[in-house]
């Protein structure tokens, strides 16, 4: 999920990112975008592409018909780790780009299990590097869960290491879970 939260950060590097970005056609960015979920979701999704500016409209590259959004990877970051979500988690990344407290109205599910996978904190959601207490490190391809109520998530795992699903930047309005769909070692 962390892929987000490093687009509010991108400006300095963005000269790199549009670089990176025009390596992808539009129908690579679609073919990436649609590997993040099971066909049966993808397949019907409307493809958004990121912003090519900082605070910019993200595109529209497809329209769909079922109600979720897919992404490609972001390229400026490392990992392939394109997403395919539903609203509530459309909502809770809007909320995540502008700094305000999402509105988790029921369950969210998103999906990023497209193989590769994706580096980041899972402390801080706007971490773009590697820090001493921010646990950065490699995330497996994985669905992700929000819920209304993050009372509910007290007690279940907040790193990594426990192998299966656990709590995200646990300690934050952003908190939610990830279910690895393959090993979280790499
Ligand atoms: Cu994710």
């Amino acid at each position: 999920m962390r892929r987000i939260a490093v687009l509010l950060v991108m400006a300095v590097l963005l000269p790199m990112v549009v670089r990176a970005q025009a390596q992808m056609t539009k129908e690579q960015k679609i073919a990436n975008a649609m590997k993040a979920a099971p066909a049966s979701i993808s397949a019907a999704a409307t493809i958004m592409d990121w912003a090519a500016t900082e605070g910019g409209q993200m595109t529209t590259l497809r329209a769909g018909t079922n109600g979720w959004t897919c992404l490609p990877d972001f390229p400026g970051t490392q990992g392939d780790d394109p997403m395919c979500v539903d609203e509530v988690w459309m909502s809770f990344m809007k909320a995540m780009m502008s700094k305000t407290p999402p509105q988790i109205a029921r369950e969210g599910i998103g999906y990023m299990i497209a193989s590769g996978g994706g580096y980041g904190s899972n402390t801080d959601p706007y971490a773009t590097k590697a820090a001493p207490d921010n646990e950065w490190g490699y995330d497996p391809p994985h669905v992700m869960l929000l819920v209304p109520d993050p009372k509910v998530l007290q007690g279940l795992p907040t790193t990594r290491q426990s192998g299966g699903p656990w709590v995200m930047w646990s300690a934050t309005p952003y908190a939610h879970v990830m279910v690895p769909t393959e090993s979280t070692k790499k």
